[in-house]
Formats: structure tokens, C-alpha cells, sequence
């Protein structure tokens, strides 16, 4: 054990060091021309995958779905999406993977299953269905059920009448994806059994899907009519026992395999997020927080605060427990559309300066395939266009509720999520090189120049940059585990921070304007060595141009 294994940065881990790049499989590659991604797709990409220097894989979910959510809703927890492929292609994938040194993640959606799966038909069937208490039902004769939100329902209500059986059940997401009750002791063993049925095939870890929301207090109590969506989390989240069920799930899986896991969401404040991962409490490895990325479009944002923010988190997971960094994923719009500048002039140098920020924090980066390509939102401009169940029913509950459906199409093009779900951008052949068939959602037109294939060929691409930046965090374990201290704080242009460790500081400055701007240090930058730069010559004078970043190794 090296000096600083028991220190301030915790024990050293493997994912700790990792890098995670997310594959969205459905557009990732499509072998077979049938529009949609696929297993055999990313096989067929493995070697490329390697050479970017990524660590993990994390997919999203490729178990068998009627895709009313793309797959996060899920009709057999041991089979794969027929689109997707086989379980031969599966175990090909996962070789393939193993051979070339990359660990893979699996995403577990578990708060809820498709109403097509097994059990849910089973339980609606009859009151006296042994399945009946896998999910959570309401008789009707009762009157009501008390408010519950629901985020893809078309009128945000999270019971759904049945008259089959004269009794709601709960969805707090769509009407397909009926919430699994935790409650239920069988219900926890089939997921355990689940996850061991996954663990022992290989996989590497897991990603809990919404499993903040997984525990519902039964009494059913009334929730005040405060602001939904906005207090979902609040009113939702970390019910108790959530945390007695990860014990047991940490009990009866995750302590039997080297594999790492990662909660979506990090609960509704930061007590919250320690107590999931705090590893001395044997529950999960790293959580996520979302509001560094979701306060992106609060009306208050500003550079200031999400400095702020992201200090903060750091600060308190300083001692104990482990974040991940990310700012983009399939749930949100494009990295370099949402934080940096898409125009033509500023896409490349702010894409490498978000790619610069991601990979020097402290944290495991969790990084969105395209991102290293630099691609874009599509912003798409009719409803029709899109395909994403949150983007189609929240247009329909504007339009139910007589609202303003074109401030919500302004809304969906910035901040929607099938801006970061367009076919990723191969080559400038037709469909971008995704497959010979029409891909399920339109390419962006920008393929013509944003694509691998060009990126290759230019070593100053956000590409080969993003080899690069992974690269020198390889080499720096301070990047990983060094102290992270935010300097000139009053700065609102320049995001500036050292990373700290044994002796080595390295100084990261980012310029997120496309202004000049200035900033302060004592270091000397004359004599510091410029580790990391997305311009041709770096400014050593304390003068960032247009979303300049810079890596410095200082004294
Ligand atoms: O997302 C959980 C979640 O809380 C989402 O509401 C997220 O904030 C939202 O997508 C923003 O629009 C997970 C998955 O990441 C998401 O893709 C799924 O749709 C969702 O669970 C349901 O399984």
C-alpha cells in the first residue's frame, strides 16, 4: 500500500482510477440494417473502444424490452433485447471486452419492470395472484390513491386504474413501467438472484437504475402539493428501509465479486450520499449527483455556482466515500451544446476544454460516447421528430394543461433527451456509417465533418484529444486521488483548481466563455510545464483565450 492509500483520498480502487465511457447501445453500431444499434455492433467496434484508453464499458439496459423507454423497461431480466442480439452475442461482447483489458457495467432497472414482464401480468390477473404484492397496488373501493408523481405520465399521476382487477398501481415513471414493490422479501431475492445470475457470467459491475426511489412507504401518506418535478426527490427518495435492502443486496451479491456499484442519484442531501457509499457502511462504491447538471438550466445558473457546487461535493466526500464526474449522459443534452459553445468556431475548443475539466477532477469520469467527437444537439424542430417517451408525453401534458407547448419545444431542443441519443457520427458515408438501415432517430446533419473517421486523421482532434487527457490522468495518479483546492473562487469566467499529491500539483485552468479572461495564482507560470492544452501554444501569461484549458504542472 502506497503513503497515501489510507489517507484523505481513501484506499486506492480500481474503479476509482477507471475511467467509464457509456455506450448507448441502440446508437452506438447497427450490424445488422435494421436501424437500431446492437451487441454484435459494439463487438465489431471493440478494438476502437480499446484505443480511446477507457477502462470500463457501462451499457444501458440491453435486457429483452417493448421499449417504451428504450430498454428501461423490462419484460426478462436473463435474456437480451431481440434488436440487440443474443445471449451468444452477449458473452462474445463481454469477451471481447475482458480481452482487451475493459471491465463493463451493467445497468439493473429495478425499481420497476415493463408491464409486460411475467410477474406484472401475473399480477394483475387477480387480487389473490401469488405476483399480486410484486408490485404495489390500490382498491379502488378505497377512494383515490394519495397523490404520487409520476415523471413520463401524460398527467404526472403515478396510479394507473386498472379495471381488470378495480385497483391502481404505481408507475413513477411511464404506465408500462409499473414500480416493483422492495417491500416484497421475494421480490429482493429475484433481483439478488438476478444480479448473481449476471455477476457470475462476468460482468463487472452494476449501475442502479432510480434506485433511490425503489422503497415506498406503504402507509401511503399524503405528500404536499409543493412543486413537482422540482420536489420529486424530496418526496420520493431514500425512503426507509432503502438502505437495510442495499445491505442485504450488498450481503447476497456484491460482496461475493470484485465488481463495483453505482447508484443513480445520490439521494436528497449529502448525509444521504454518504450513507450510500461510505464503504465502511457495506452498501454501494459511488453514487451520482445530478444537480451540478441539472442546475444547468436553473433560472439562478451561473459559472459561480456550479463552481460551487461541484466544490462543495468535493469537499464532502474529502475524507470518505467517492463521487462520480460527469456532465452529460443519455438523459441529457449534449456536453459540449449544454455547457460549452456549439458554434462552429468555439465547438472544438470548448468540447476539449469539458473534456479537460471531466478527466481532472477528483471522482470516477463517467464519459458519454459522441463526447469525444465533439457531437452536437440535433435541436429537432417538430414533436413528430422525436422519439423519447419523456420528450412525447411531456408535450402532451403541456398541451392538456393548455400550456405553452412552444416554449416547451425550446425547452425539448436544448435541453431534450434525444439530442444525446442521434446515431453516433462514424464516418461521412450515408447514415453517418451507423448501418445500412434507417436509424430509428435521425443523424445529425453535422456527420458530414463531426465524425470518427475525419477525427482520426487530425491529431488535434477532440478526439485524439480526449486520448490524450485520458492519458495523462493514467500517468497522474494526483489527478485521481490528489487534493482539490478551487483558487481564485470569485472568478466568473475561469474555473481554476490544484490538484494535489505527495509533493506533485498539478494547476487546471479552464476558460467557459468565449470572452478573454484573466485569473489569479502565485504559481509561476513561466517556469511551470504545460502537461495538457487545447490550444498549438498555451498562455503562460494568466490570459485564457476563448475556453482555453490548460494543465500545469507547478512548484
Ligand atoms: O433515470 C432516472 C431519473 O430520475 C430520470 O428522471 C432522469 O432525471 C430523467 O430522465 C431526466 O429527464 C433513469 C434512466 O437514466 C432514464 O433513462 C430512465 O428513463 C429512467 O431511469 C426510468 O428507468
Amino acid at each position: 500500500m502506497n503513503a497515501f492509500s489510507q489517507t484523505r483520498s481513501g484506499t486506492q480502487k480500481w474503479w476509482k482510477e477507471a475511467v467509464v465511457y457509456q455506450i448507448y447501445p441502440r446508437s452506438f453500431k447497427d450490424s445488422d440494417g435494421d436501424g437500431v444499434g446492437d451487441l454484435k455492433g459494439i463487438i465489431s467496434k471493440l478494438d476502437y473502444i480499446k484505443s480511446l484508453g477507457v477502462d470500463v464499458v457501462w451499457l444501458n439496459p440491453i435486457y429483452s424490452s417493448p421499449n417504451d423507454d428504450n430498454g428501461y423497461d423490462i419484460s426478462d431480466y436473463r435474456n437480451i433485447m431481440k434488436e440487440f442480439g443474443t445471449m451468444l452475442d452477449f458473452d462474445l461482447m463481454l469477451k471481447g471486452m475482458h480481452e482487451r483489458g475493459i471491465k463493463f457495467v451493467m445497468d439493473v432497472v429495478v425499481n420497476h419492470s415493463s408491464d409486460e414482464h411475467e410477474w406484472f401480468k401475473q399480477s394483475r390477473n387477480s387480487r389473490t395472484n401469488p405476483y399480486r404484492n410484486y408490485y404495489h397496488w390500490w382498491p379502488a373501493e378505497k377512494g383515490e390513491p394519495p397523490y404520487r408523481f409520476s415523471q413520463f405520465d401524460v398527467h404526472r399521476n403515478a396510479w394507473k386504474y386498472d379495471s381488470l382487477t378495480n385497483a391502481y398501481y404505481l408507475h413513477y415513471f411511464s404506465i408500462k413501467q409499473p414500480d416493483l414493490n422492495w417491500e416484497n422479501p421475494q421480490v429482493r431475492k429475484e433481483v439478488f438472484d438476478m444480479m448473481n445470475f449476471w455477476a457470475k457470467k462476468g460482468v463487472d459491475g452494476f449501475r442502479l437504475d432510480a434506485f433511490q426511489f425503489a422503497c415506498k412507504d406503504t402507509t401511503w401518506p399524503a405528500f404536499p402539493k409543493e412543486d413537482y418535478p422540482k420536489d420529486f426527490i424530496k418526496y420520493h427518495a431514500m425512503v426507509e428501509p432503502i438502505h437495510s435492502y442495499l445491505k442485504e443486496m450488498y450481503a447476497d451479491v456484491l460482496s461475493k465479486y470484485d465488481v463495483m456499484s453505482v447508484a443513480e442519484g445520490a439521494g436528497r442531501n449529502f448525509q444521504d450520499a454518504h450513507d450510500l457509499v461510505d464503504a465502511d457502511r457495506n452498501e454501494l462504491n459511488l453514487a451520482y449527483a445530478f444537480d451540478p447538471i441539472d442546475s444547468r438550466w436553473a433560472k439562478d445558473y451561473s459559472m459561480l455556482k456550479m463552481k460551487k457546487t461541484f466544490s462543495t461535493w468535493d469537499s464532502v466526500f474529502e475524507n470518505k466515500g467517492w463521487l462520480s464526474i460527469f456532465l452529460a449522459n443519455h438523459d441529457n443534452a449534449r456536453l459540449v451544446s449544454r455547457f460549452g459553445n456549439d458554434e462552429p468556431q468555439y465547438r472544438e475548443v470548448s468540447s476539449k476544454m469539458l473534456t479537460t475539466f471531466l478527466l481532472s477532477m477528483r471522482g470516477t469520469p463517467f464519459y458519454y460516447n459522441g463526447d469525444e467527437l465533439g457531437m452536437t444537439n440535433i435541436r429537432f424542430s417538430k414533436i413528430e421528430e422525436y422519439k423519447d417517451i419523456a420528450a412525447l408525453n411531456g408535450y402532451k401534458y403541456v398541451q392538456s394543461i393548455n400550456g405553452d407547448t412552444s416554449s416547451y419545444m425550446t425547452f425539448l431542443k436544448e435541453n431534450g433527451r434525444d439530442n444525446g441519443r442521434t446515431p453516433y457520427q462514424w464516418n461521412n458515408s450515408v447514415h453517418a456509417g451507423f448501418g445500412n438501415g434507417n436509424p430509428w432517430l435521425s443523424v445529425n446533419p453535422n456527420y458530414i465533418n463531426i465524425n470518427v473517421e475525419s477525427e482520426e486523421k487530425d491529431p488535434n482532434s477532440c478526439l485524439n484529444y480526449f486520448r490524450k487527457a485520458i492519458q495523462l490522468r493514467k500517468q497522474n495518479k494526483v489527478l485521481v486521488y490528489g487534493k482539490y483546492e478551487l483558487i481564485d473562487p470569485n472568478n466568473s469566467k475561469v474555473y481554476a483548481y490544484t490538484r494535489e499529491l505527495e509533493g506533485k500539483k498539478l494547476l487546471i485552468v479552464l476558460n467557459f466563455t468565449k470572452d478573454k479572461a484573466s485569473f489569479k495564482t502565485t504559481a509561476d507560470l513561466i517556469k511551470a510545464k504545460v502537461l495538457l492544452s487545447n490550444y498549438s501554444i498555451a498562455s503562460t501569461n494568466k490570459e485564457l483565450k476563448p475556453y482555453e484549458a490548460i494543465v500545469f504542472e507547478v512548484k
